[in-house]
């Protein structure tokens, strides 16, 4: 948790990564899907190639070790960590700050406003930054956890209208970010040509993930628009990916002028 003179600082190194045309690389961490060996090995190959975030939740986290998987990372290194919460329950005050999800590329009320009604009590209380986000679920190429957990169809691929509006709406009614997931494991992971266009009409920045497993596509998806890239299952298979990763995501800054 931050300090009151410290809150927003995230949102806002968010907004003006997107201002600077800088992207960003987030490391995805399932509680569910690390020990304390691990953790370690990744929080060091992380610090060394210059991550810029720590995203830790999931669809259905099923082990209590979130607030011991965050603590640890904390305790560890400076690189912020943000929550990415499947539920109400992945909360924990001693993140830095939390991705407020409203699934807004589905019709399911519970995940649009209902959780967030029960959760905002607990929410205000752990004093974390809080970051509205628009959430939309595209549709990965077969069902993932989150497609069948939502209990809401995904936005089909190949509707890229659909997908634009939706951002738009989720801008204009507030949101800071729009977070476009293919699903964790998406056997088709976003297209370039769904990110330019969604790109192209809005401001906040727009967080990529699901399905990325090489450094090209996370370089083409920041070249197509993408302010923030998410990686979760193929770093959990080789961490060393991250060096690569990294190194592709940062090198992708748009030079005005300069194709
Ligand atoms: C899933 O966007 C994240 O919600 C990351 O997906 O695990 O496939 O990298 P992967």
């Amino acid at each position: 948790m931050l300090s009151a003179d410290m809150q927003h600082t995230i949102y806002q190194s968010l907004a003006d990564k997107k201002f600077q045309r800088k992207k960003s690389f987030a490391v995805l961490i399932d509680p569910d899907k690390v020990n304390y060996a691990s953790l370690d090995h990744l929080i060091k190959i992380s610090v060394d190639a210059n991550v810029d975030y720590f995203f830790v939740g999931g669809s259905l986290v099923v082990s209590d070790y979130l607030e011991e998987c965050v603590n640890s990372i904390k305790s560890r290194c400076s690189i912020p960590v943000i929550l990415f919460p499947g539920s109400p329950s992945q909360i924990t005050a001693s993140a830095d700050a939390l991705l407020y999800l409203s699934l807004i590329s589905g019709r399911n009320p519970e995940l649009l406003i209902g959780q967030h009604v029960v959760s905002a009590p607990l929410i205000k209380k752990s004093g974390l930054e809080v970051m509205p986000t628009g959430y939309m679920v595209v549709d990965g190429g077969a069902p993932t956890t989150v497609s069948y957990i939502s209990n809401a169809s995904p936005l089909p691929s190949d509707k890229k209208e659909i997908a634009m509006c939706t951002a738009m709406a989720g801008e204009m009614l507030g949101m800071k970010l729009i977070y476009m997931d293919a699903g964790s494991g998406a056997k088709k992971p976003i297209s370039e040509s769904i990110i330019e266009s969604v790109s192209s009409c809005i401001q906040i920045p727009l967080i990529i993930g699901g399905g990325i497993i090489s450094p090209e596509k996370a370089y083409l998806n920041c070249k197509a628009g993408a302010d923030v890239i998410v990686v979760g299952n193929a770093i959990e298979k080789d961490p060393q990916l991250i060096v690569e990763m990294s190194s592709a995501i940062h090198s992708s800054m748009i030079i005005p002028g300069v194709i």
